[in-house]
């Protein structure tokens, strides 16, 4: 595998707040965590990460627009570019002591997203995609899942946090009739990785809504680049502005996307 100037840009840029998302993990007890909303938690560590991404990708890649999770949009002079980033992907995870989080850096060009990284500090699991490069991890060339019957897979899916309970009815509709028909459900707290999951072929399918584009850009890419198939919830590719996502290899997600709109 030949890495890109750009793809070495993204790398350095998440080791570097990784290195500190490591340290803060080991003495998580000490951190400041503040509130945002109702099962809704933000800490230092999320903010430090994220100062340290903006500022390294600011100095690659002059002008590239931002939307990152904890500052909004950042515009930049350079209109045709966009970083998507999470600096921590899975924050309920990483608070409880749970090595099951990541950073999150997906970039758009003319609105396409064209490279995708995660990058969990704890486990050293760097995933990358680049748009008709293939999507790895670590080095080794990922591929989805090519289990075709429902009843053999194991499915990922998000619930709905305290915020968002007036979604909840309709997540446990989705999840009985999902249930009814596939192997076993994981449910792991990091949408990022998720998708990662399901580009590697650790995961046959998965499911989510209420997400934002920080939580997915990486991930879709990762997807499509492992062979997989990606959509929105109503199967069409408003993944980012509607914030829904169904993925799997061609029949699975089929199956699951029909599932989901028949819950
Ligand atoms: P976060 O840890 O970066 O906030 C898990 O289902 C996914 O939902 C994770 O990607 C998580 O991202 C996100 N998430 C968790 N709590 C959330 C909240 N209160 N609002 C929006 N997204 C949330
Ligand atoms: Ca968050
Ligand atoms: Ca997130
Ligand atoms: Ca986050």
């Amino acid at each position: 595998m030949i890495r890109s100037a750009l793809m070495n840009v993204m790398t350095a840029a998440a080791l570097k707040a990784g290195r500190g998302l490591k340290r803060d993990f080991g003495e998580v007890e000490n951190l400041q965590v503040s509130v945002k909303g109702p099962g809704d938690f933000v800490s230092a560590a999320d903010r430090k990460a994220e100062k340290v991404l903006h500022e390294e990708l600011s100095k690659a890649r002059p002008g590239y627009g931002f939307l990152l999770e904890e500052s909004g949009k950042i515009e930049g002079a350079d209109k045709s570019h966009t970083w998507f980033i999470d600096p921590l992907d899975g924050t309920t995870n990483f608070l409880h002591g749970l090595p099951i989080f990541a950073i999150s850096i997906g970039l758009a060009r003319e609105g396409q997203i064209v490279a995708g990284l995660v990058y969990n500090p704890a486990t050293d699991d760097m995933f990358i995609a680049e748009k008709g490069q293939g999507a790895y991890l670590n080095n080794r060339r990922l591929r989805v899942a090519a289990r075709k019957d429902m009843a053999d897979t194991l499915i990922g899916c998000g619930v709905p946090h305290l915020g968002k309970a007036k979604e909840h009815p309709r997540f446990k509709t989705e999840l009985s009739e999902v249930m009814a028909h596939v192997g076993n459900i994981r449910r792991l707290g990091a949408a990022a990785l998720d998708l990662c999951f399901v580009a590697a072929g650790n995961y046959d399918g998965f499911w989510e809504r209420n997400l934002q584009p920080w939580d997915i850009a990486a991930g879709i890419i990762m997807i499509r680049e492992a062979g997989g198939f990606v959509t929105d919830a109503d199967g069409g590719h408003d993944m980012l502005a509607k914030g829904s996502i169904c993925a799997g290899n061609d029949a699975i997600h089929r199956n699951l996307l029909n599932l989901i709109r028949a819950a």
